[in-house]
Order: C-alpha cells, then structure tokens, then sequence
C-alpha cells in the first residue's frame, strides 16, 4: 500500500524534470537552426529570409545533346536545386555546376539515352557556370549559366 508513497512521486518528478530539460535542448536547437529548417544542415551558411519557403527542392530538366545543352540560362529559386539531365546526344555527357559554394556534378558521365541528376547548393542569388566537364565539350559549346533570384 505505500505504492504511491513518496518515493513513487519523486521518481515522478525527475522523470518530469527530464522531459522538461528535453524540451529546454530542443528549443534551443531549433532556435539555433534558424528559419531555414530544410533537411540538409552542412549548407546552412548564411539565412536568406525571403528565400525560406523555396529553401531546397526546385528541380530543372535539362536536355544535353552534341553539344550544347537545352536550356542552357534556366533562372531559379534559391535553394538545393537538382539538376535532371537527359544525354540525347550519342557521347557521354555530364553536367557540373558551379556554385556559390562548391561544384557539384553527376558521379559519373552518362551515355546516349540515360538520364542522371545532380542537387547543387545554389542558396545565394547571383549567376552560376554550368557545363558538361567531359573532353572539350565545354570548348564545342556545352556551357551555360544558371540564375539564381528570390
Ligand atoms: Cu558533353
């Protein structure tokens, strides 16, 4: 009968003391992330404010062929942006972006017919390089320039 007797309710208040130090970490991590609260944190550089809602995720077809690549100024939102490259030309191709904070490109070059993507950390405004790093396929005109505005 001493079931709920005082030892039971100082166990009860330590475990509550924990959830309410949980809470206390929590709230400061979120506050530590920022507005932007998007999945990837190693690009979590500078706040864009207005930009928190596209914060990562706009995708952009892009058609590559010998050689040029279609289109080749697209203009997005800041964020995580993929790149979706379609090869329909008859050589391997690939695409590298340049962006603000580093080069991103397909893990390997994709032959005639196959299709790769690439998410390149684009969370500045500005306009980025992009070409096909393959032989001189950049020299024959595999280049083009991406913009990135709020
Ligand atoms: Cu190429």
């Amino acid at each position: 009968m001493r079931r709920y007797g005082p030892a039971a309710g100082r166990h009860l208040i330590s475990r509550w003391s924990v959830v309410a130090l949980l809470a206390v970490i929590a709230s400061i991590g979120v506050g530590a992330c920022g507005g932007d609260d998007d999945e990837d944190t190693a690009a979590t550089t500078a706040p864009t404010g207005t930009a928190a809602e596209g914060g990562g995720g706009e995708t952009v077809d892009v058609t590559a062929t010998d050689f040029t690549f279609d289109p080749s100024d697209p203009t997005v939102k800041p964020g995580d942006v993929t790149f979706d490259l379609t090869n329909d030309g008859d050589t391997l191709h690939n695409i590298e972006i340049e962006g603000p904070s580093g080069e991103a490109e397909l893990p390997e070059d994709i032959g005639p017919g196959e299709k790769g993507s690439v998410t390149a950390d684009l969370n500045e405004p500005g306009t980025y390089e992009f070409y096909c790093p393959v032989a001189n396929h950049k020299d024959l005109g595999m280049v083009g320039e991406v913009t990135v505005k709020g």
